[in-house]
């Protein structure tokens, strides 16, 4: 049986990641994109001297034409800029949005058959973008914004508890954004859900409330940090267990940037929820209950996840 092949389009801080972790976890061969000639090939070849020393097989091509990308099982898209610090995710709008239609158009012509992920900022926009130019069915065109939200609230709630990252489940919903939707009672320690600690003094609610809030502002504390750049380890790793979910049909229930066609009462927009990821991609799209504050939030969310679409369409409408 032929391995899987997994293209990167963008090989910078995540794209180079990516492969790394893709290799690692031996997910098949590896084809790295980019537009900044000769560096995707010299990374391809760096990662495939760590092979014989990790013990791993997977053949890594690099280069800058789309045709590499060519019958990929999964796409995983990276290309575009990255925030600096002061800057909003918002303000890559401009830029990332013409690398989405060129890149989409290169998967739909060379690699309609894959399950794409898309990470370039604002991520919500972008995947919508993407989907469009590409032509591939929404079911096998989604965000990653989710895995990696709720992956820093359980970092951050592992941390208080002082138990293992591992027993920490964490719910969050909403735009990838600072409006994004932590859900508290949705969260969990080994199942015991995290009001019931509050009640049980494992932590106050002010200790919570500040590590919603820290949650929201995840991305902008490492952004300030690191000066040059945005994270790009968790973000990696957060896209690559969806991968995995698609290639070895685990479904996996995973927080995506998925299309809602009126769940949530959203209309053709992309927004994150939780959805069962297997061989058909998005095999489900679950809908729970919220409460009245939390619709509030979730609403508040997907009306910044809309106004940018709206800007996005009236940046095209001027064009033409
Ligand atoms: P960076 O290291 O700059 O890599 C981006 C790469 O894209 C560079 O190597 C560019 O040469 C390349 N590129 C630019 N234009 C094109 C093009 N037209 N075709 C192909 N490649 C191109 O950035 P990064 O890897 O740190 O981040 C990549 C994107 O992910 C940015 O938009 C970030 O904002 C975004 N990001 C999203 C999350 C989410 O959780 C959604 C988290 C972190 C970063």
């Amino acid at each position: 049986m032929a391995r899987n092949k997994i293209a990167l389009v963008g090989a910078g801080q995540i794209g180079g990641t990516l492969a790394l972790l893709a290799g690692l976890k031996e997910l098949g061969d590896i084809a790295v994109f980019d537009i900044a000639e000769g560096m995707p090939d010299g990374k391809a070849l760096d990662i495939a001297q760590s092979a014989p020393v990790e013990g791993f097989d997977a053949k890594m091509t690099g280069g800058s034409d789309y045709s590499i990308i060519e019958g990929a099982d999964v796409v995983i898209v990276t290309a575009g800029v990255p925030r600096k610090p002061g800057m909003s995710r918002d303000d890559l709008i401009g830029i990332n949005t013409g690398v989405m239609k060129t890149v989409g158009a290169a998967i739909g012509k060379y690699a309609p058959d894959a399950f794409v992920i898309v990470i370039t900022n604002p991520l919500d926009v972008m995947v919508w973008v993407l989907q469009q130019a590409s032509g591939l069915p929404t079911n096998k065109v989604v965000g990653m914004a989710g895995v990696l939200d709720s992956s820093r609230f359980r970092t951050f709630l592992a941390e208080e508890f002082k138990v293992s990252v591992e027993d920490v489940t964490a719910f969050v919903l909403g735009g990838h954004g600072d409006t994004m939707v932590p859900l508290v009672r949705y969260s969990t320690v080994a199942g015991i859900p995290l009001p019931d600690l509050v009640k049980l003094g494992w932590t106050t609610q002010e200790k919570l409330d500040a590590i919603v809030q820290r949650t929201r502002d995840g991305g902008a504390e490492i952004v300030k940090l690191l000066k040059t750049g945005s994270a790009f380890y968790a973000p990696a790793a957060s896209a690559i267990s969806m991968a995995d979910s698609y290639l070895k049909d685990k479904k996996r229930v995973l927080p995506v940037a998925a299309h809602l066609t009126g769940q949530y009462g959203v209309d053709d927009l992309y927004v994150g929820v939780p959805v069962v990821i297997g061989a058909g991609g998005v095999e489900r799209i679950v809908e729970i209950e919220l409460n009245a504050d939390e619709k509030a939030m979730f609403d508040n969310s997907v009306g910044a996840v809309k106004t940018l679409v709206e800007v996005v369409k009236k940046m095209e409408s001027e064009k033409s």
